[in-house]
């Protein structure tokens, strides 16, 4: 194909390869950031890369569970975790920290809850809502054709790991656990409860678009303590684990690995001061989940919206 092959477009090919080797280089350099499976992480994992991408960095998203993640960054595959749940993932995220692997960088302003939660017509189908006590004395309302008499609860995704059939099982609940595949399927489930006036508990969280668009309350089961999730002896199963609720007013991190700052020294910087607010969090699903825009341009429309915030992460 060229007559001259030591020359391409007049480019000597061992400088192109020089060249090539800097293009390889600089991608195995890129920052990594995880995408997961629920509407603001994504959206966010794309704000968080605009910004890097505006100190000068590369960077390359990857798909991958939202548990394995924190492995991932003590072996330097995945670099940032820019929305670290307490409730969800705490207990995967406080381990790497703690073996030295991962820095817990900052909190979000944002406070986060992650709970069995019900539209508010439920409230009527089930008297002494939100306990949790009244939501199993109903149990029957929510048994379906093939749940045995026992009510379904909707949970999410499995590497949201909410241990949910242990807390029913610790509370000596009469109900099943299904666990939808995607976030869509628990939106399509809480959807079809409200069109037919069904009981229907599911899943849910906040900061999240579903508090824009319908009212709603989370059931509240026994509150939450740390010894919840590591001391049987503790709560009202004196011999189980997950006897409780999930935290409330959960914090919501950024993790990194303990390699970023020494790889990405620019993109560090800017990863220190980003703060999102619950409204931030909201908005950022609600443009997606509510108005049907794509990840991308759902992050474009939250970083032209909020210039005045973020402009000064990147000085
Ligand atoms: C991790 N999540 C916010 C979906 O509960």
């Amino acid at each position: 194909m060229f007559k001259n092959r030591t020359k391409i477009m007049g480019i000597p090919v061992t400088l192109l390869g020089i060249m090539f080797l800097a293009t390889s280089v600089a991608q195995a350099d890129a920052v990594k950031i995880p995408t997961h499976n629920w509407s603001s992480q994504l959206v966010g994992a794309e704000i968080v890369g605009k910004l890097f991408e505006m100190v000068g960095e590369e960077v390359e998203y990857i798909p991958m569970d939202s548990q394995t993640v924190y492995q991932a960054m003590c072996d330097n595959d995945i670099d940032i975790v820019h929305e670290v749940w307490e409730g969800a993932f705490g207990a995967s995220f406080e381990k790497v920290v703690g073996e030295g692997c991962v820095i817990d960088l900052t909190t979000h302003d944002a406070k986060t809850r992650e709970e069995w939660w019900y539209p508010m017509h439920v409230k009527e189908l089930c008297p002494g809502l939100p306990d949790w006590k009244a939501l199993d004395a109903c149990s029957d309302q929510f048994a379906r054709a093939d749940s045995n008499g026992k009510g379904v609860f909707i949970g999410g995704p499995v590497d949201w790991l909410k241990h949910d059939a242990e807390k029913v099982e610790a509370l000596g609940m009469n109900f099943v656990v299904r666990n939808a595949g995607s976030a869509a399927a628990i939106w399509a489930e809480l959807e079809s409860g409200i069109k037919q006036s069904n009981a229907v508990v599911i899943f849910n969280w906040t900061p999240n678009f579903i508090e824009a668009l319908y009212e709603g309350e989370f059931v509240e089961f026994p509150e939450h303590d740390p010894a919840c999730t590591e001391d049987p002896a503790w709560g009202v199963n004196p011999e189980q684990l997950y006897d409780c609720g999930n935290p409330k007013g959960g914090y919501l991190k950024i993790g990194i690995s303990h390699e970023f700052k020494e790889t990405h020294p620019k993109a560090f910087a800017v990863a220190q001061k980003i703060n999102f607010t619950n409204l931030d969090v909201a908005k950022q699903s609600n443009y997606v989940d509510t108005d049907g825009m794509e990840v991308s341009e759902a992050a474009d429309r939250w970083m032209e919206e909020h210039k005045d915030k973020w402009q000064s992460w990147i000085q």
